[in-house]
């Protein structure tokens, strides 16, 4: 039976269950709609909605300060989401969660905040620019970089040829490709580092949306992510740091909010984690992200990562079978997310974009801001890039490859 077959015809299938686009008002709004960029942003389902505009409907005041009611449940509602982000990753106290803007920042707050000794960062091929331009940007640091397998995958033995004779500090590594849709075996990495006295983060940006984490059974240093790739709003993202790690760091930014002290001369620092949250939050923004997360979790992230991984399979097989078609990714599904990043024989990436976008099928075409591996190792400039997320469907697979066929047939 073809996987095809499988998901239309068994009664268990968790394609038939999983009934989620009614949940999200862009689908009422353009029922026509494909939505193929889930790993750019994902869309926003009602209750993140409804939670954001009644903040600032009935309890708009900024936190931490006001002893008026108003701002005692602002202030709940925001400590309230870091509870919530607690629960979701599973560390041991709030005080290892800080609120940053996005995954970005949460990684430009340790490379400006987290000492590194003789600043030697090993980073891999596959990594977004995230996580290779803020290492740049601090001065002095050495930067070397682990290849892949011909599979796309992270050649786990050139890196530990790499912790042997380059001697990181830190390992700074994507849990999930978001061009190649590989899941690294971020476990092994952490430990395989930490056996030889590296410290490790980890851009969850990918991975964090579509699987449960937790960062005490992956003893991970750093683990960072968005909240808008995971059904929350712009503007909000999470580091989490061990304690011991973020009580020795600087601060990033200063201001209000991150001190407990200040005169002219010198200032003192408020504990975590609002030592690194200066000036007014995102409030709004992080009350969102809770209810984000208790959506996902109410679905459970082990049905989602079964609901996806049989949507993947479906669309990968669809796709191997497309003939002047170049797939950039592991071949099996379980080793990677339902992310495909492709080249069409003779037919420009933006051009891919384009045709879709007639049809109403939103996907990407760039270097999706991993310039150096579509350089380096996938040797084209730009590829098109179809990434499916929980509301995604079987039907969004077929209008895929239907639209891909039909570009196809045009430039004949
Ligand atoms: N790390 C990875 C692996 C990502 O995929 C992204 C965003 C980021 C970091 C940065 O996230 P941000 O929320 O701070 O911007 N990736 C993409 C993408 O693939 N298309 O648009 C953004």
């Amino acid at each position: 039976m073809t996987i095809s077959g499988r998901i239309r015809d068994s009664p268990n299938s968790i394609m038939n269950n999983l009934d989620i686009k009614k949940d999200f008002p862009i689908f009422k709004i353009y029922p026509e709609l494909v939505y193929l960029d889930s790993a750019a942003t994902s869309q926003k389902p009602q209750v993140v909605i409804d939670a954001v505009a009644d903040f600032y409907n009935s309890y708009n005041a900024n936190v931490h300060r006001g002893i008026y009611k108003l701002a005692a449940r602002s202030t709940a509602a925001y400590e309230g989401a870091r509870e919530r982000v607690l629960e979701f990753i599973n560390t041991k106290s709030t005080r290892e969660i800080v609120f940053t803007r996005n995954a970005t920042e949460a990684i430009n707050l340790v490379a400006s905040s987290y000492k590194i000794e003789n600043k030697k960062i090993l980073i891999s091929v596959m990594e977004h620019h995230s996580n290779i331009v803020p290492w740049q940007l601090a001065k002095d640091n050495k930067i070397e970089v682990i290849g892949l397998t011909e599979d796309f995958r992270l050649d786990i033995e050139n890196y530990k040829l790499k912790l042997d004779e380059f001697k990181p500090d830190l390992v700074a590594i994507a849990h999930a490709s978001n061009t190649l849709g590989t899941i690294n075996p971020i476990k092994e990495i952490i430990k395989l580092a930490h056996n030889k006295g590296a410290k490790v983060l980890v851009d969850g940006a990918q991975a964090a949306v579509h699987q449960s984490v937790d960062v005490i059974d992956l003893d991970v240093d750093f683990y960072v992510f968005s909240g808008h790739k995971m059904l929350g709003p712009t503007g909000i993202g999470v580091l989490y740091a061990k304690e011991e790690l973020l009580s020795n760091m600087n601060p990033f930014l200063g201001g209000g909010e991150m001190i407990s002290k200040v005169s002219f001369d010198k200032s003192e620092w408020h504990e975590l984690p609002w030592k690194f949250e200066a000036g007014t939050p995102n409030i709004a923004g992080a009350v969102g992200l809770g209810y984000a997360i208790n959506y996902l979790s109410k679905i459970g992230f082990d049905k989602i990562s079964k609901y996806e991984q049989e949507l993947g399979s479906y669309a990968l097989e669809k796709l191997q079978g497309i003939k002047n078609l170049t797939l950039y990714g592991p071949k099996e599904m379980k080793d990677r997310l339902a992310v495909f990043a492709f080249t069409l024989d003779g037919i420009h990436a933006h051009d891919i974009a384009s045709m879709f976008d007639e049809e109403n099928i939103a996907i990407r075409a760039g270097h999706h801001c991993t310039q150096p591996l579509h350089s380096e190792v996938l040797k084209v400039p730009a590829t098109a890039r179809a990434s499916f997320y929980l509301y995604n469907t079987k039907d969004d697979v077929d209008r895929l490859i239907a639209g891909l066929e039909g570009i196809i047939k045009k430039f004949k």
